[in-house]
C-alpha cells in the first residue's frame, strides 16, 4: 500500500482546510496533483480504503483488465513506459496509480481507511462541515472523487440473503473462496462478467452463467508490446504520445457517430455476429447469445475468450429467468433448481442514484438526493449544482464515456476545479455557485442531444438511464468537446460571494 497518513479511529478533532477532495481514485489523486502544481497545497484527501487506485484497487476479480488502451488510460502528464501491452490488466493500472502518486508528493495529505459519512454547508460561516469515521472536516471547498461505479449492487433476488454457501459481488471478489472443483453460478452477463467467467471456468467443476440480456461483444485486438518497442517508448521522445493520438483518433473518429446515428450501425452488427459464430458450435447457444438491441445501446464488450468458455460442456447459460435463491440453489422461473457452492454476484453499481447524494446537503437544507428527486441527476458541466456552493464533482453526471479513456475525462474536470480554485484565489470570493438558469439551460441542450442517441433509442435498458428513461451518466458529445467545455472556468454561469462579506473567513 501507499505510505500516507491513516485515521482509523474518530476523533474529536476539527481540521480546517481549504479543499476536502472525497476519494483517492484516478479523480482525487488528479485533483490532489493539478492542485498542488497550481500552489494548492492546503488539501486533505479522505478515502475509504488503505490504498490510492479506487476501482482499480477494488476490483480484483480473475481476469480484470481495462478495455480502453494502455497509453490512453494513462496521465497526459505521467506517460507509463512500463505498460507491457496494449490493454492493461488491473495489477499493472494499480501499480501505475501507485507509482504516480508516490512521485507526485501529494501523499502525505492523503488520510486512508476514513470514510466520508456527511457532508452539511454551513451557510453563516460559508464553509463545509465535513464528518467522517475519522476528524470532522472544516473546509471552503469539497471534491466529490468517489467514483461514478463504486457502489456495488447486489441485485434484488428472493432469499439470496439466506444462501448458505460462499457469496460475494465481483467488485468485492472474496479471494479466500478456492474455486477449484466446485459448482458456481455467476449472474449477470456485463464487462465484469466477460472477464471473470472465462477465468472461473478453468477452475469451477461446474459453472452456471446466469443471462438476463445478451451483450454485444466484439474481439478484443490486444497485443503484447515487442521489446523494440518498449525501448522505443522509454528512450525516443513522442513515441508514446503517437500511440496515444493514434487511440484516441481511432475511437474518436467513429463510435460517436454509431452512437448518434444508430442506422449506421451494420458493421459492428456483423463484426459481434462474425465473433458468436467464431466463437460458439453449438446453434442453440448461438441463438441463446445473439443480443436483441441495436449495439452500443448497451456498452460494447470486447472479448476473445467469452463464447469459447460458454461453449464447454461443464458450463450452461441460463437463460431463464431467476425466480429465488434457496440454501443451496438458484431457482428459475420454470422450477429448475440448480445447487452450486459459490454464488458471484456481477451485477454491476448504483450508478443513477449515487448514494453519497444523501448525504450531502446543501445551502437550503435538502439533500442532494432531494434535489435530484425532483430535477434529475445533473450537474453543471458535469461539476457544480445548484445549491451546493464550492462542490466540484470529478466524474460527476453525464460525463461517462462508452468508447474512451475516463483519464482524459477526469483531466478536463479537474482543469475546470482548479480554474475554479484559482479564480476564487485571485479575486477574493468565498463562494461559487452555479445558477439555476446555467445549469437548466446546460442540462436542457445536454438532454436535447441526447434523445436520438443509440443509448435511448437502442431498444435496451442499461445502467446508463434512470429510472424515468433519462440519460444521467454518459457524455453526448465528443471528448475534445468536454476539453473545450472545461478548459477555462466560466465565471459568468455563478453567483459569487467575496470573502470580504465574512470577515472571519480565511480564504
Ligand atoms: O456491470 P453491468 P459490470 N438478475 O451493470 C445483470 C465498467 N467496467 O460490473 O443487462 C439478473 O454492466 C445485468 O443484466 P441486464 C464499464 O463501464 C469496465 O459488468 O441489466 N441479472 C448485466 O448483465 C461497465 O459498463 C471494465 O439485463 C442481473 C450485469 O448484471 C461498468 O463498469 C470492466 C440482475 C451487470 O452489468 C459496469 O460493468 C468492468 C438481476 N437482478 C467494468 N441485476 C473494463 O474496462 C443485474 N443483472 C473492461
Amino acid at each position: 500500500p501507499s505510505p500516507g497518513v491513516t485515521a482509523p479511529t474518530r476523533t474529536a478533532a476539527t481540521v480546517t482546510v481549504k479543499t476536502l477532495i472525497v476519494g483517492a481514485g484516478f479523480s482525487g489523486l488528479c485533483a490532489a496533483i493539478r492542485l498542488q502544481e497550481d500552489g494548492e497545497r492546503d488539501f486533505v484527501v479522505v478515502e475509504r480504503g488503505s490504498d490510492v487506485g479506487g476501482t482499480w484497487r477494488d476490483n480484483t476479480y480473475p481476469g480484470a483488465a481495462c478495455d480502453v488502451p494502455s497509453q490512453l488510460y494513462s496521465f497526459s502528464f505521467a506517460p507509463n513506459p512500463e505498460w507491457s501491452s496494449s490493454y492493461s490488466p488491473q495489477p499493472e493500472i494499480q501499480d501505475y496509480i501507485q507509482s504516480v502518486a508516490e512521485r507526485s508528493g501529494t501523499l502525505d495529505r492523503f488520510v486512508f481507511d476514513t470514510t466520508v459519512e456527511d457532508l452539511a454547508w454551513d451557510d453563516a460561516a460559508q464553509r463545509w462541515r465535513v464528518t467522517t469515521s475519522g476528524a470532522t472536516y472544516d473546509a471552503q471547498f469539497v471534491v466529490v472523487a468517489a467514483g461514478a461505479l463504486s457502489a456495488p449492487r447486489l441485485p434484488a433476488i428472493e432469499g439470496i440473503e439466506g444462501f448458505q454457501g460462499e457469496l460475494f459481488h465481483s467488485a468485492q471478489w472474496d479471494h479466500s473462496v478456492d474455486l477449484t472443483g466446485k459448482r458456481v453460478a455467476v449472474i449477470g452477463t456485463g464487462a465484469s462478467s466477460i472477464q471473470l467467467v472465462p477465468e472461473v471456468a478453468k477452475q469451477a467443476a461446474h459453472l452456471d452463467v446466469y443471462q438476463r440480456t445478451a451483450p454485444w461483444i466484439l474481439p478484443r485486438v490486444a497485443r503484447r508490446y515487442t521489446k523494440a518497442e518498449r525501448l522505443a517508448m522509454r528512450h525516443v521522445p513522442g513515441v508514446q504520445k503517437a500511440y496515444r493520438v493514434a487511440d484516441y483518433w481511432i475511437r474518436e473518429s467513429n463510435v460517436p457517430s454509431y452512437v448518434r446515428y444508430p442506422a449506421l450501425t451494420a458493421a459492428p452488427r456483423a463484426l459481434g455476429l462474425l465473433n458468436i459464430r467464431r466463437g460458439i458450435k453449438d446453434p442453440e447457444l448461438r441463438r441463446k447469445v445473439t443480443p436483441d438491441f441495436t449495439p452500443f445501446c448497451k456498452r460494447i464488450l470486447l472479448s476473445n475468450d467469452w463464447y469459447p468458455a460458454l461453449d464447454q460442456p461443464h458450463v450452461d447459460l441460463v437463460t431463464d429467468g431467476i425466480a429465488e435463491v434457496t440454501g443451496n440453489a438458484v431457482v428459475t422461473a420454470d422450477g429448475t433448481e440448480r445447487e452450486i457452492d459459490v454464488l458471484i454476484v456481477a451485477t454491476g453499481f448504483y450508478t443513477t442514484d449515487l448514494p453519497i447524494a444523501e448525504h450531502v446537503v446543501g445551502r437550503d437544507g435538502r439533500t442532494l438526493r432531494a434535489r435530484w428527486d425532483e430535477v434529475g441527476m445533473s450537474a453543471y458541466k458535469g461539476a457544480t449544482v445548484p445549491e451546493f456552493p464550492n462542490l466540484f464533482f470529478i466524474v460527476g453526471p453525464n460525463t461517462g464515456l462508452g468508447h474512451s479513456s475516463m483519464v482524459f475525462m477526469i483531466e478536463s474536470q479537474v482543469a475546470y476545479l482548479t480554474d475554479a480554485v484559482r479564480t476564487a484565489r485571485e479575486h477574493g470570493l468565498a463562494t461559487l455557485e452555479v445558477t439555476e438558469e446555467a445549469a437548466a439551460s446546460y442540462n436542457e441542450d445536454l438532454q436535447e442531444r441526447m434523445r436520438p442517441t443509440v443509448w435511448n433509442v437502442g431498444g435496451c435498458s442499461s445502467w446508463y438511464l434512470d429510472e424515468h428513461g433519462r440519460n444521467t451518466t454518459l457524455w453526448p458529445r465528443s471528448t475534445f468537446a468536454f476539453r473545450a467545455e472545461t478548459r477555462r472556468f466560466d465565471r459568468s454561469a455563478y453567483a459569487v460571494t467575496p470573502a470580504t462579506a465574512h470577515p472571519l473567513q480565511e480564504v
